[in-house]
């Protein structure tokens, strides 16, 4: 069994790196390939390069996870709306519409997702018996960022616009649950051996409705992939002192720190949970000399509870790969 699926099954005590974004544009392997593939869903669609970007950092890093090289956008494509990835401006969705996203049908979703259950078990194949393959899946909330367009700027939702919609939100959210838990699925029988949730725009879900569009739906999926005995992370990213909350409520296996909570506060409020993660993914562009003092900070905090090494949000396009490979090397000679 991999170290990953022994801290979140067994509560042990080993080491066990990965990082969100592992296989991305910081690297110019990824680069190659990206530039003679236009389009970005077709290149998720495509089971062999998948495959192909998804081991790119497994080969470079010798790193302990394999996440699938996908999209969280990927299954409101399946659900029938178009999906834009334009340079510099973040993915563009064609309008959502509320009949035909009522009328999808599962058999239909599972078709369209095919190429990536299959670039799942051409990378399981491959990959060590000893790593973890990741699957995941965008949570509802932040999914219907970007399905009715709600971020207006970096750090805000219009809410007036959600309100003047007048749709019905539930409906969506659980027609988005029964999807989402079929991806879970579809994944776990092509051979994911982990199930990362990212609610990535968590915190930016008003106080009144943390409850019904976070919480929830977080707790729906998570009791799914307990019922699939399938090792979960939850990652509400911004949500602060009410990470404590998220957790007594959602009750994952693992959870993932963001930059904003304090490795000593999660330690102290976050029980009956794995932690992940939380260094700040910005420290992986400074000098060599900061980053061993943002990564100590967080595996001299966590030496004595299980912990999974990673970083508080994606890998940042312009980090140079040496640096990573020097944090992973500090990790794992790390012994105090
Ligand atoms: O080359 C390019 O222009 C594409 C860049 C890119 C990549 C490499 C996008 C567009 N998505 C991905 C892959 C991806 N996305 C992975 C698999 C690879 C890996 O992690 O190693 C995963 C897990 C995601 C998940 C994802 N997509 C999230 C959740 C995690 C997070 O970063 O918060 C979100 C919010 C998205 C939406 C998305 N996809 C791509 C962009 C530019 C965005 C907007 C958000 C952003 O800029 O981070």
């Amino acid at each position: 069994m991999s170290n990953l699926k022994k801290i979140l099954n067994e509560k042990i005590n080993c080491k066990s790196v990965w990082f969100m974004r592992q296989a991305g544009r910081y690297l110019p392997e990824f680069r190659e390939i990206r530039s003679k593939n236009t389009n970005f869903i077709e290149l998720c669609l495509n089971s062999e390069l998948s495959s192909e970007i998804t081991l790119q950092p497994i080969k470079r890093f010798n790193l302990d996870s394999a996440i699938i090289f996908s999209d969280i956008l990927m299954v409101p494509y399946a659900l029938g709306q178009k999906v834009v990835f334009n340079k510099n401006h973040g993915p563009k969705l064609s309008s959502f519409d509320m009949e035909s996203f009522m009328n999808n049908d599962e058999k239909e979703f599972t078709k369209k997702l095919k190429p990536i259950y299959k670039a799942i078990q051409i990378t399981k194949k491959k990959l060590n018996r000893e790593k973890s393959l990741i699957g995941f899946i965008g949570a509802p909330w932040t999914l219907l960022v970007y399905m009715l367009d709600l971020k207006k700027s970096k750090n805000k939702i219009d809410l007036a616009t959600l309100e003047s919609k007048k749709l019905d939100l539930p409906q969506i959210i659980n027609q988005l649950i029964k999807y989402l838990c079929l991806h879970i699925q579809n994944q776990i029988n092509a051979g994911a051996d982990v199930i990362q949730i990212f609610d990535s725009w968590a915190g930016l879900i008003p106080d009144e409705y943390l409850n019904s569009y976070c919480f929830i739906p977080n707790a729906k999926i998570t009791e799914f992939c307990k019922e699939k005995e399938i090792p979960n992370i939850s990652f509400p990213r911004g949500i602060k002192e009410k990470y404590k909350s998220f957790n007594d409520f959602v009750k994952p296996d693992g959870i993932n720190l963001d930059p904003l909570i304090e490795p000593q506060w999660a330690k102290k409020n976050l029980k009956n949970v794995v932690l992940q993660g939380g260094l700040d993914p910005s420290v992986m562009l400074k000098s060599e000399k900061e980053i061993i003092r943002g990564a100590t900070k967080y595996i001299q905090a966590f030496n004595d509870i299980p912990y999974i090494f990673n970083l508080g949000h994606g890998l940042l396009p312009e980090t140079d790969p040496d640096n990573v490979n020097k944090l992973i090397n500090f990790y794992r000679n790390f012994d105090g």
